[in-house]
């Protein structure tokens, strides 16, 4: 298929598939059963220039958008989800910048980023507030030239390994939607802390942590955009990140589908290889479906958000739902196919199977994804 990539989307893409399969893939189920973050992978990246892909060339990044950083996200994910997301996590504790940030919040945090020298994370979700981003109780209290912000984020990645944290606070809970608010929070900023590593899945090589606010005073110029348009920072934020998701789930299928054929073309039985039946060869044809629909509709996704339009929640929604669904399907389709191997830890499948699960809850839950596609069609349908 030709996906039509510029020279440079091309040369993005190459780069990052050398990174996944010399660097990476020989490391993946160790970095997975050790639960080891992958710093070594993300000087590789720093030295290919890849960290900055999606953040503009005047702050040392590559120029590039949500497509380019899909692109790197996708051929990481191929060899390891985990892995891949220390990047794609990055990318989004750094869009709130992007989007929000003055000139001075970008010029001072964007070019370490960039280089590869900072990594950055999100933190909007709280024990109480999954679905309901709305329901966060963490509180930022304006004090002079400071908010001082209290409360626990939960299952932040990259908690406790980056260095800057875009967080999401309530500032007036009277003002629904409204009373909240977006700040940077540098690591070592006293009063912010770090819980216990979790215990996960899949996904087992990106950190996954609580992040605890006691009294942590943030000067005020870590506020972006305004005062009560932190909802709208993360809603924002998400609408251009979720594709990211999207290109993580299409990794992990696109390596369990290389897997399994390869395997299928290998593996003898009744004295022919399995990849001569028909059962197989009719799992393996709608795992290629699958994947190449996935590609297309998450490649046309981005390009769609990067040209600036306007309304992009259901195109993000809807590329997020269809690759993270194939991805659970194929992955799951990879482990029959191999059968007891695709079942052992020795395998990469099962870990594919593991990591290809958080695609479909986070970021959203797929539930909220169809929830958002539903309400854009119906109000689409009102304005025609
Ligand atoms: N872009 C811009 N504005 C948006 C928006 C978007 N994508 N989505 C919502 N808004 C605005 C709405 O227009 C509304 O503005 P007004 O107050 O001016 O009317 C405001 O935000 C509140 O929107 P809404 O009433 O739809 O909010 P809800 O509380 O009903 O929540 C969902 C909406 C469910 C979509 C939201 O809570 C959500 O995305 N939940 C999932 C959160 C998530 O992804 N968590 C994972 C954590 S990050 S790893």
């Amino acid at each position: 298929m030709n996906y039509f990539l510029t020279e440079e989307q091309q040369m993005i893409k190459e780069l990052a598939a050398r990174i996944a399969d010399e660097k990476i893939a020989p490391v993946a189920i160790e970095y997975d059963r050790e639960g080891k973050f992958p710093r070594d992978i993300i000087k590789y990246l720093a030295d290919s220039d890849l960290c900055g892909v999606y953040i503009d060339d005047k702050y040392g990044g590559l120029g590039g958008g949500v497509f380019e950083m899909a692109l790197v996200v996708e051929e990481l994910s191929r060899a390891c989800g985990g892995i891949a997301l220390a990047f794609a996590g990055t990318g989004l504790g750094t869009f709130p910048i992007i989007l929000f940030g003055t000139e001075e919040q970008k010029n001072k945090y964007l070019p370490d980023i960039a280089a590869g020298k900072k990594l950055a994370a999100f933190a909007l979700t709280e024990a109480d507030a999954g679905s309901d981003a709305a329901g966060i109780r963490t509180t930022a209290v304006a004090d002079g030239d400071y908010y001082v912000l209290n409360g626990t984020k939960q299952w932040i990645t990259n908690g406790g390994e980056a260095d800057i944290y875009t967080v999401i606070a309530c500032t007036n809970r009277e003002k629904g939607a409204r009373g909240f608010s977006a700040f940077i929070v540098e690591k070592g900023t006293p009063g912010l802390s770090f819980g216990k590593k979790e215990d996960k899945m899949g996904i087992r090589a990106s950190a996954t942590c609580e992040l605890i606010f006691e009294n942590c005073r943030i000067p005020k110029e870590n506020l972006l955009a305004r005062e009560g348009m932190g909802f709208i920072v993360a809603m924002k934020t998400l609408d251009r990140t979720r594709p990211g998701v999207a290109a993580q789930a299409l990794g992990i299928a696109t390596g369990a589908f290389n897997s399994a054929l390869k395997y299928a073309k290998e593996r003898e039985q009744f004295g022919q290889p399995i990849s001569s039946f028909q059962a197989v060869q009719h799992m393996l044809a709608d795992m290629a479906i699958q994947i190449e629909a996935a590609r297309c509709l998450v490649y046309q996704t981005c390009r769609h958000i990067d040209s600036g339009t306007k309304n992009i929640s259901k195109e993000a929604a809807m590329a997020k739902v269809f690759a993270s669904d194939t991805a659970m399907k194929v992955t799951t389709d990879a482990v029959q196919i191999m059968g007891g191997y695709g079942y052992m830890k020795e395998y990469p499948v099962e870990k594919m199977m593991r990591d290809a699960k958080i695609t479909q809850i986070y970021e959203g839950t797929n539930q909220i994804q169809r929830n958002v596609i539903a309400l854009e069609l119906i109000k689409e349908s009102t304005r025609e």
